[in-house]
């Protein structure tokens, strides 16, 4: 903390938003991120768009200073950006961490309670399902694909979180030094119920902070059948290898090793 860039209690933050045909997005979220907390900085994660949004970030970045491109090679899941967007921080002495969408379903408008949240935390998750949270504009069938996939997240690995799926979070690097990020595997959006579980595992501070979550305007997703397939057989992978880590400790005393799922 202490210089310009610093904020109260948390120290430098870089928000990462991770790109990937986000053109129509990208100059108004980084346009609301910088308004909604003028001291934070961002960093683009571009998997090489093709629709642009790689060029569209350098001239972004060009036009101001607290503004930085990650080009990647192509596209690799949200997972890998956002770790590649986590070293990049760490290389350079940021204090806490940011996960946004590009398609404004994060509203940077909340920014300033997570970060305030995150004075007393050492993960803050913005949460769509904690009281006071609001959903706009979301088909139903999303609806109950997040709750239930929350509900099963929650049950299958005895977390106390009510939106592990969220992607809008706040990681103190303090807490993801405390994380085996070697280890995780995820590609898709589970890499956000694997960081939740990693968290919750290492025992570090998570509070939940209500936000108001909207359906995207422009662009397309790149949710699909198989990004949701791969969350279930994650999360039943996970809680089946905590189950006989369980199951050891009873029989032996002592963990005998991480069961890992491929
Ligand atoms: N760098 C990178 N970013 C990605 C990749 N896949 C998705 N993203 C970005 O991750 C964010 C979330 O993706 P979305 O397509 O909005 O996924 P979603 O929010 O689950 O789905 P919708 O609710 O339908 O929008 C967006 O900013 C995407 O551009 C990827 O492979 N690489
Ligand atoms: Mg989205």
């Amino acid at each position: 903390m202490g210089d310009e860039t610093g904020h109260p209690g948390v120290g430098r933050v870089l928000v990462v938003i991770p790109t990937y045909n986000e053109a129509d997005n990208l100059t108004q979220i980084v346009d609301r991120v910088r308004r909604a907390a003028p001291a934070v900085h961002v960093l683009v994660a571009d998997d090489n768009s093709p629709d642009g949004t790689g060029a569209l970030a350098d001239a972004l970045a060009g036009a101001d200073p607290r503004v930085h491109v990650l080009h990647r090679e192509g596209k690799q899941g949200l997972g890998a950006a956002y770790l590649a967007g986590f070293g990049w921080a760490r290389e350079r002495g940021y204090d806490a961490v940011v996960e946004m969408d590009a398609d404004g379903s994060h509203a940077p408008e909340d920014l300033p309670a997570l970060l305030a949240a995150a004075r007393d935390a050492e993960v803050v998750i913005g949460s769509r399902w904690t009281g006071g949270a609001r959903v706009h504009n979301w088909p139903l069938r999303r609806l109950l694909l997040s709750r239930f996939g929350n509900l099963y997240a929650r049950l299958a690995l005895g977390m106390p979180v009510s939106d592990a799926t969220g992607g809008y979070r706040v990681y103190r690097l303090s807490a993801l030094d405390a994380l085996d990020l070697e280890s995780v595997c995820s590609q898709g959006y589970s890499f956000q119920v694997e960081l939740s579980r990693l968290a919750h595992r290492a025992g570090v501070r998570i509070v939940e902070v209500p936000i108001t979550f909207a359906e995207r305007e422009r662009g397309h997703s790149k949710m699909s059948p198989l990004i949701v397939a791969e969350a279930l057989w994650r999360i039943t992978g996970w809680a089946v290898a905590d189950r006989r880590t369980a199951v050891r400790r009873v029989l032996h005393g002592t963990p005998t090793g991480q069961v890992r799922w491929p």
